[in-house]
């Protein structure tokens, strides 16, 4: 059994209709999904912004490369277009590997293609906040629990911007 903690978001286009179409592509194995969060533009802030989620998928198969590779689907699928020269730049649907976990194991690798857990999780309040809002007692690999990655002054002084819409969910058509 594989589980997988992704991390989606998008600032271009219709950007709740681009993580919905994202969720219902991941397949039957998504178990729990946040609500949809309205987040800044973290690392190139001349950009419109962000509505970020946390998904968390289980597939009985799947190996961390596959998650990676579902991942990619679903970006070419919301019509994303790499800019090379802007690496932290506006995107209608980025889809990113949080964690992964094999019978029940967390999967560590420092492949740079897939680097497991995700390098920057641990700092960004955009990941950790809609995480933590559906799995309160997870924990990130080699971190520890989310809840007190939270209370770091690092990512401490982001929380606040990042901000539920109530307004909005995966289901609905709002
Ligand atoms: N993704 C980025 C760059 N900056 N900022 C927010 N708020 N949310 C993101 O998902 C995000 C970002 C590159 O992957
Ligand atoms: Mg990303
Ligand atoms: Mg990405």
């Amino acid at each position: 059994m594989s589980r997988a903690v992704l991390s989606i978001g998008g600032n271009l286009g219709d950007r709740p209709a681009n993580l919905r179409a994202a969720v219902a592509g991941l397949g039957p194995g998504v178990i729990r999904v946040s609500g949809l969060y309205e987040t800044p533009p973290w690392g190139d802030s001349a950009q419109p912004p962000y509505l970020n989620a946390v998904v968390v998928i289980d597939d009985p198969t799947a190996t961390a490369r596959d998650w990676l590779t579902r991942a990619h689907a679903r970006e070419t699928a919301a019509g994303r277009v790499r800019d090379p020269d802007r690496r932290f730049g506006p995107r209608t649907l980025d889809v990113d590997v949080i964690a992964v976990w094999a019978d029940g194991r967390p999967v560590i690798d420092d492949d740079p293609e897939l680097t497991l857990p995700h390098p920057r999780a641990h700092l960004r309040a955009f990941v950790l906040v809609p995480w933590h809002a559906i799995e309160p007692d997870a924990e990130l690999p080699g971190h520890g629990p989310i809840a007190a990655l939270l209370d770091t002054p690092e990512v401490a002084a982001d929380v606040a911007g990042v901000s539920l819409r109530p307004d909005l969910s995966i289901e609905s058509t709002g």
